[in-house]
């Protein structure tokens, strides 16, 4: 059937020279458009080496053969999540979160503008999120395919993305705090999403000057409570804890042996906060100055029974377990770590936490075991000055691994192997988790920051494949303006030495961590069934349209437009309305068919919807310009597509 059968698993370059050289003696065998003679000239022609042909093999993907994993990457600050097939790189689709996007119709109808409008702070329209740290829904610490989670590190929101459709459905925020970076990571069973704060500022959204940093100036801790049977975050459920004012960085949960535990890094434990200007150390060195930061050690499930015994206080709506409460109750410890860390990352058996030191050149073990042991018998080196019992750091560890300047992010395979990205030395490092060496380095072009491998932060990681999420990218590929790409590179972690196989500039948005999981764990719907669905609500639309039951008619609140769209036509094509009409329109897609979207544009109005088999959508506007104002079907539907328009009438 699939044509590259006969090339595919070429583990050695000496394999590939006999399938090279069968694919000589076998002229009429080989695939169309080429043959024996010239796939060596071929390589000479494009000057490709054997290891080229190699990795290219590995990640061609022919037409029609569907990849076996998806990645879902953050998109930065475009406020998207992107889908991508592992192993050919291809580009799936993008899922627009926090930021309008008109192929998807995202913000320009009523339904989308609805979460759109969730996430307006205190009533104030954001249109942008700085999406960092996807998280998939997991059931027993893998994932299900259910749910995806993002963050939005510039407004500390939170947003929940539906796997079924690849549609965000929920944006929540507290006023707790204004900037996150902890999030989303989810507890093994997806019970809560935690989110933590980045850049300290007062509870609540109060006003505190920079100077009461430490004594106004506080971090916070977010688990909000999933809800999974309504696939919807419940606000009033969640619940928060005070932290310190160091600025809390990357999470993660605890899982089998430490599940109930989340670990959260931290830097600026100096509690620097800037003023170069002002006679201060700019926040950069005043940051910089202790050895040691603190890893964060929250006991989340007995701090969720704390906040379910009331022993909270209400902040800006939230319930917030006070720092006082978290520390007699025994919620909440420190450990020290070394200098600037930044990943935080849970092995798969649960019982050990790596983290990476941005300015160390190691990545430190700690024991989930040891500091068990360490709290049960109350053993403290002492305590931060707001009373956090800290524990010991050597007796918390269980060693170092040296791994290069720069550690980052750590992920896992299925054979005992991490991997770390190494920023300044630009290099994945693949390390032994037993005897905490270092197996083997790959560069990357350039500056890698996050990775992810195939399941690569829960319990039954995949290994096979690897993508090194790169910040830099240089001279890889045909200048674009100094704007530039990132560039993510696929890595092949199953052969005995790592390869790099392909190269996939990301051009529309700067991702930070992503997470790949099996194609196979998805099942998403190919129409919105029956007709007439609401796409976020996933019930019937009470407005939608069947069809011969269109019309237009006015009512007390304005002009009700019942529309349904079919191929290739819209009914009614002629909306009379007249000047300063409120319109009310309603519209359905009839179609059940796979891929028969059509979409909904009125020139000038500012209006585009997509509308996706079987998908309603509503949308109201002021008919406030008079004239005559096409509307036409956006997606290129049928041979009669360019057919499918009509007018908006709109009397002076
Ligand atoms: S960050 S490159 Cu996850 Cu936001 Cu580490
Ligand atoms: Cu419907 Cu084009």
């Amino acid at each position: 059937m699939k044509p590259m059968h006969k090339y595919l698993v070429v583990a050695s370059g000496a394999a590939l020279a006999i399938a090279l050289a069968f694919a000589a003696c076998q002229p009429q065998s080989a695939p169309q458009g080429t043959n024996a003679a010239n796939l060596q000239d071929l390589m000479k022609a494009r000057n490709l080496t054997e290891e080229n042909v190699q990795a290219a093999l590995k990640t061609y993907t022919p037409t029609g053969v569907k990849d076996e994993y998806y990645i879902f990457a953050s998109g930065g600050h475009s406020g998207q999540v992107f889908v991508i097939g592992v192993p050919s790189m291809r580009l799936l689709r993008s899922i627009a979160v926090y930021t309008p996007e008109p192929w998807q119709g995202y913000g320009y109808g009523d339904q989308s503008n609805k979460i759109l409008e969730q996430g307006n702070r205190d009533g104030k329209s954001l249109t942008w999120g700085d999406v960092h740290h996807p998280a998939l829904s997991e059931t027993g610490g893998d994932y299900d395919g259910q749910y995806l989670f993002v963050g939005d590190k510039a407004n500390a929101r939170v947003a929940v993305v539906d796997l079924k459709d690849f549609a965000a459905k929920q944006i929540v925020y507290t006023n707790l705090m204004r900037s996150d970076h902890g999030g989303t990571f989810v507890t093994p069973n997806t019970d809560y999403i935690i989110e933590s704060s980045q850049y300290p500022v007062p509870l609540g959204g109060a006003y505190a000057d920079p100077t009461k940093y430490q004594e106004q100036y506080r971090g916070v801790a977010m688990f909000w409570k999933f809800d999974r049977a309504a696939g919807r975050i419940a606000p009033e459920e969640s619940f928060a804890m005070e932290l310190p004012p160091y600025m809390q960085d990357l999470a993660d949960a605890g899982k089998l042996d430490s599940d109930g535990y989340a670990f959260i890094n931290s830097f600026n434990t100096e509690m620097s906060h800037g003023g170069i200007s002002e006679g201060q150390p700019s926040l950069e060195s005043g940051a910089s100055q202790n050895d040691m930061d603190y890893l964060h050690v929250i006991n989340w499930k007995k701090a969720a029974e704390v906040a379910k015994a009331g022993k909270t206080e209400t902040i800006a709506g939230t319930r917030i377990i006070r720092l006082k409460t978290a520390i007699d109750e025994g919620l909440l410890y420190f450990i020290g770590e070394p200098k600037s860390p930044h990943g935080v990352d849970v092995t798969p058996d649960g019982k050990e936490i790596v983290v990476g030191g941005k300015l160390d050149t190691h990545c430190t073990v700690y024991s989930f075991e040891k500091i068990k042991a360490l709290i049960e018998q109350k053993k403290y080196a002492g305590n931060d000055p707001f009373g956090v019992p800290i524990l010991p750091y050597q007796d918390s560890i269980r060693g170092q691994v040296e791994i290069g300047l720069g550690p980052l992010h750590t992920q896992f395979d299925d054979k005992g192997n991490a991997y770390t990205s190494v920023f300044i030395e630009s290099v994945v490092a693949k390390w032994s988790l037993k005897d905490l060496k270092v197996i083997e380095k790959i560069p990357a072009q350039y500056n890698v920051g996050h990775l992810v491998a195939a399941g690569g932060d829960t319990v039954h990681p995949h290994g096979k494949y690897l993508v090194s999420m790169n910040k830099w990218s240089l001279d890889r590929f045909a200048p674009v303006g100094p704007l530039l790409p990132q560039n993510f590179q696929l890595i092949d972690i199953d052969a005995p030495k790592m390869q790099l196989l392909y190269d996939m500039p990301i051009g529309i948005g700067e991702p930070h961590y992503a997470q790949m999981i099996a194609a196979d764990k998805l099942h998403p719907i190919t129409a919105y069934t029956p007709a007439g669905t609401d796409a976020v609500t996933g019930k019937m639309d009470p407005d939608h349209v069947v069809g011969g039951k269109e019309g237009i008619e006015r009512r007390a609140d304005g002009v009700h437009v019942s529309m349904t769209a079919i191929r290739s036509h819209f009914t009614p094509d002629i909306i009379r309305v007249k000047r300063g009409d409120l319109v009310h329109l309603h519209l359905t897609n009839q179609e059940q068919a796979q891929d028969a979207t059509h979409g909904f544009a009125i020139s000038e109005y500012n209006i585009n919807l997509s509308l996706e088999p079987g998908k309603h959508e509503n949308v109201d506007f002021k008919a406030d310009r008079a004239g005559v104002f096409p509307f036409y079907c956006t997606e290129f539907c049928s041979a009669l597509h360019l057919e499918m328009a009509g007018y908006l009438v709109v009397e002076p």
